[in-house]
């Protein structure tokens, strides 16, 4: 029975990462450039162009159409998404999903909203690899994934909040801490699926120590850890061999930020995904 795992491109995965996976494209606008974040995307020229043009510029999520696309012709179907606290790209999944359903019967998609982005994301759907290698049914990946979304955490650091203030993605009291210079913001995604900000530190070591406390009083103990990061391949290095000196075991592991992420996060930021 073909099995498809969709994920938005907010995860920062491709069909590299598994054969049974598609990757659903959201879309950056800046001026008159659109950059459709896919595997084609070159996205260090459009971190680039972004920097050259600093006027308004914005993001689009999937549509349903878009959707349905990348379901092919799977008869199971696991949808993975952003949070739907701050992008429409759930809901898109959901119609998509209903649809599908309705126009083939017997077909099923489970649309997982993670309330979250980027590595965490990534965490889930390596689980759900895991489940389907097991055979497990799709009742039963809600089920697993409900569970292990409690376990699973996102903590970020941000040098810049331009793109999330300018589009309306953060509460003004957040955006109100966007202007404190050379102050990084590090923050995580909160149970409703929104930006949290944490701490604010000065400077990149302060910034990663920052990090890492965050991780440990959220209970980190060893589990498996997933970064993605926009040009700072430094900071990734320098976490990595943090949690690596603590927990010699950990699975850790690191990649570059796509298009969506790379927007809102901006150059210098690095968002983490970790088992608590
Ligand atoms: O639908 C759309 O246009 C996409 C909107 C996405 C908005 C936020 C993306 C955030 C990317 C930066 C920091 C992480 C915040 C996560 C809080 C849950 C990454």
């Amino acid at each position: 029975m073909a099995f498809r795992i969709v994920a938005d491109s907010s995860a920062n995965l491709s069909a590299a990462d598994g054969a049974e996976l598609s990757s659903v494209p959201l879309i950056i606008t800046a001026g008159s450039r659109s950059f459709v974040d896919d595997e084609a995307l070159d996205v260090r020229e459009m971190i680039d162009f972004l920097a050259a043009n600093k006027g308004r510029s914005t993001t689009a999520c999937p549509g349903p159409g878009d959707w349905m696309a990348a379901f092919g012709e799977a008869e199971e179907v696991v949808c993975v998404t952003i949070t739907s606290g701050l992008s429409g790209a759930c809901n898109a999944a959901r119609i998509a999903a209903e649809d599908y359903e309705r126009l083939h019967p017997g077909r099923r998609v489970l649309v997982v909203d993670t309330l979250s982005t980027g590595p965490e994301m990534e965490l889930v759907v390596e689980r759900l690899r895991l489940l389907h290698e097991q055979g497990r049914t799709l009742d039963e990946m809600a089920e697993e994934i409900a569970l292990y979304r409690k376990s699973t955490h996102l903590v970020f650091s941000l040098q810049s909040m331009r793109s999330l203030v300018n589009n309306g993605r953060v509460s003004p009291a957040v955006a109100a801490l966007a202007g404190l210079m050379n102050i990084r913001l590090v923050g995580i995604a909160s149970e409703e699926g929104t930006l949290q900000p944490v701490r604010k530190c000065r400077g990149e070591k302060r910034t990663l120590e920052g990090l890492l406390g965050v991780m440990e009083e959220h209970g980190y103990a060893g589990g498996k850890v997933r970064i993605a990061h926009c040009e700072n391949p430094e900071a990734a290095q320098a976490l990595t061999d943090g949690i690596l000196s603590r927990f010699p075991e950990a699975d850790v592991s690191v990649r570059l930020t796509r298009g969506l992420c790379s927007y809102y996060a901006e150059q210098g930021g690095v968002l983490i995904g970790y088992e608590g």
